[in-house]
């Protein structure tokens, strides 16, 4: 297995983010990354390490990407300071439509939530982030089995036209929506400890792409208003979307099992390529999420997913536990490499 990874992350480095009216440290710290490919490195230092730039095309991004929300995340270099945080600590306006004049209030209408938070040089860092997955994807095209794309940052819960989750470019359906383009039959399964919302949001009317996801119930956590198991998809999309909720302290033998079924499913689709939206918030201290896998549980969960014998790209989403973060990689990666 080979890894790349976004050469510019460090760049990006927001302060706070926002939460009931309480202002808290970013979860999103650099470290992470920086941990596992180190942890990563140690157990096989032979590891194939790719640094990713920001160059990628436009187009590639326009597949998926609002023109004009991309031309936002290339001016925060001039509007924004060094160092400059734009959080959120207000409720966004809702039922916007059309963007706002104001250079202010335009952040209401490019990001949904009080979390994240666009710095000077975004358009740089999450282009460099994409250029990881895309970079990897590509091996994964071209029938190399497995490539981990550790970026930063994520990408999961971004949308056409706003940043969400922490995330700003759709990293996982950009390259989806790549791989179709080159005659293949992709898989999104997601198992980041939130919902995959932005792949479902982008899919939900197609067939030519499977999005899964098994993810804490939005009843109860980020990203809240839908995502439930009865959405199915749309259209051409109904059977096409396939999402398991699950409640607080979902332990290792509940998720395996909803991991069965999903994969059951995917096996079915008959695809050709899978894109696993990876990370270890799930992990049981994890400081905002509330599942209850243990260390070890990453292999186990790493093996059903090899077992289904098809190339794979994983692609790095959140993850906040800064103690073990990298023994889950390694628990997770040992697996696969194995
Ligand atoms: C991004 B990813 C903290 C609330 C934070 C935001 C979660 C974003 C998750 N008090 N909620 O999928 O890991
Ligand atoms: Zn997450």
């Amino acid at each position: 297995m080979f890894i790349t990874t976004s050469k510019l992350h460090h760049l990006h480095m927001p302060k706070t983010e926002a939460y009931n009216w309480i202002t808290e440290n970013s979860y999103t710290k650099p470290e992470k990354v920086d941990h596992i490919q180190q942890a990563l490195l140690e157990r096989w230092p032979s590891l194939h390490i790719e640094e990713c730039d920001d160059q990628i095309d436009r187009a590639t991004l326009e597949n998926i990407h609002t023109s004009e929300y991309l031309n936002y995340l290339m001016s925060r270099e001039t509007v924004l300071q060094e160092g400059e945080d734009s959080i959120l600590n207000d409720v966004p306006y809702i039922a916007l439509d059309k963007e706002p004049i104001a250079e202010q209030a335009k952040r209401w209408y490019y990001c949904s939530d009080t979390y994240t938070s666009f710095t000077k040089y975004i358009r740089k860092v999450a282009c460099s982030s994409y250029n990881a997955v895309h970079t990897a994807g590509k091996y994964v095209l071209r029938n190399w089995w497995a490539w981990y794309a550790l970026t930063r940052p994520p990408g999961h819960h971004a949308m056409p036209g706003k940043a969400s989750g922490y995330c700003y470019l759709a990293n996982a359906s950009i390259f989806t929506e790549y791989a179709v383009e080159q005659w293949k039959r992709p898989v999104i399964l997601d198992i980041d400890f939130h919902h995959g919302n932005g792949a479902q949001t982008i899919f939900y009317d197609r067939s030519d792409v499977l999005t899964c996801s098994i993810h804490a119930d939005p009843a109860r956590k980020f990203p809240y208003f839908t995502w439930f198991e009865d959405e199915i998809g749309v259209w051409d999309g109904i059977g096409y979307n396939m999402n398991i909720c699950l409640e607080a302290w979902a332990d290792e033998q509940i998720y395996l099992h909803s991991l069965d079924i999903l994969l059951e499913r995917v096996q079915a689709y008959e695809a050709d390529i899978l894109i696993v939206c990876l990370w270890f918030d799930t992990y049981q201290w994890d400081p905002i999420c509330d599942f209850d896998l243990s260390i070890g549980s990453y292999s186990k969960i790493a093996k059903k997913i090899k077992e289904i014998g098809l190339p794979t790209l994983y692609v790095q989403e959140g993850g906040y536990d800064m103690e073990d973060i990298w023994n889950c990689a390694v628990s997770f990666f040992e697996e696969i490499l194995d």
